[in-house]
């Protein structure tokens, strides 16, 4: 059976408060593979493909912004049920409300900026993986 893989981002809050280690060990902890991993500062255009279907939202220009103001750990994650399972490790959009347990409930908070510094993005369906690992990892 192939398994499944997804995309994880330590976004540049994550990378710039030296978290990419604690995080990548919650992923190894899991029981999940590192197949592959990459740090770079992304463009405006692997942002705008990545995050095409939030362009006309309020928080769109800051989040390009912020994802392109440094570096960001991309990770290539294998597992059976992946993608679900590391949005459960994650944890809800908004650090404030996000379980404790999670990566973002334990480890992000509310900096009162135009967009949430979340730590984290994780591929949300099968679909979504697949597009966004050939645009990070091609
Ligand atoms: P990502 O995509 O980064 O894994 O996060 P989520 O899946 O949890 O959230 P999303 O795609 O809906 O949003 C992408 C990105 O925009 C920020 N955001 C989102 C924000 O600042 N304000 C908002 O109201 C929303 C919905 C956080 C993540």
């Amino acid at each position: 059976m192939a398994t499944e893989e997804t995309l994880v981002l330590v976004k540049p809050d994550g990378v710039a408060r030296g978290l990419t280690g604690q995080i990548l060990a919650r992923i190894e902890a899991k029981g999940y593979e590192i197949v592959d991993i990459r740090k770079l500062t992304p463009g405006r255009e692997v942002l705008a493909a990545h995050y095409a279907e939030h362009e006309s939202k309020p928080f769109y220009e800051p989040l390009v912004e912020f994802m392109s103001s440094g570096d960001v750990v991309a990770v290539r994650v294998a597992g059976h049920r992946v993608i679900e399972g590391f949005r459960s490790l994650a944890g809800a959009t908004e650090p404030t409300t996000a379980a404790p347990g999670t990566i973002r409930g334990d480890l992000g908070r509310d900096w009162g900026l135009k967009v949430q510094q979340n730590l984290v993005h994780g591929s949300d369906s099968h679909e979504s993986a697949a597009r966004e690992l050939a645009l990070w990892f091609s």
